[in-house]
């Protein structure tokens, strides 16, 4: 979940191996398969997430009860200050909804080291996201750090520290 434009469904069709060019809105929600394989003590398991691509945009949103409701953990996105702002308000939404168990991994789209917004974004990500919120910076585009999310939930949702 996360605001329009922030680059989920770019993110998660770059899991996929799916490359895309242009900004397609994502209307009500996308479901996708992610088939994974991840070794815990020294065997080979394999597992399937199902993500489901929440569209951003207000007027094409659909019902987060229903969406939210049976769920393991949430991915919230941002990509600005901005976006951050309301990437908190989808995080209390979130919990008012599902309650205070499920794992909340916040994930900062489009991070670039040179950004010269990146001293305030920071900042406020320090004072706004919880501590027990994981945060990964990623990019999409640049393919930064982008399966750190994904290990980091796998190990959650497993109790396995260290995933390969
Ligand atoms: N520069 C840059 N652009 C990105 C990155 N990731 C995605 N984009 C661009 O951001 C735009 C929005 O991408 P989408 O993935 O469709 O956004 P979305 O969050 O799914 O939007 P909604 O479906 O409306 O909620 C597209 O033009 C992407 O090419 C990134 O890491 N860096
Ligand atoms: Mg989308």
């Amino acid at each position: 979940m996360g605001v329009g434009r922030t680059g989920k469904t770019t993110y998660i069709l770059k899991l996929l191996g799916i490359p895309t060019q242009t900004y397609t809105p994502t209307v009500g929600v996308a479901i996708h398969q992610l088939p994974l394989q991840y070794e815990k003590n020294g065997q080979v398991n394999s597992l399937t997430i199902n993500i489901w691509d929440c569209a951003g945009r207000s007027q094409l949103k659909g019902p987060r009860e229903i969406y939210y409701s049976n769920c393991h953990a949430a991915i919230i996105m941002f990509s600005s200050i901005k976006s951050l702002h309301v990437a908190i308000r989808y995080l209390h939404d979130f919990r008012t909804i599902v309650g205070t168990q499920r794992s909340v991994i916040f994930v900062w789209n489009k991070w670039t080291e040179d950004d010269p917004h990146n001293i305030n974004t920071q900042a406020l990500v320090d004072k706004l996201i919880p501590s027990e919120c994981h945060l990964f910076k990623i990019n999409t585009k640049t393919d930064y750090n982008c399966w750190a999310p994904i290990v980091n939930l796998i190990e959650t949702l497993t109790n396995n520290k260290s995933l390969t």
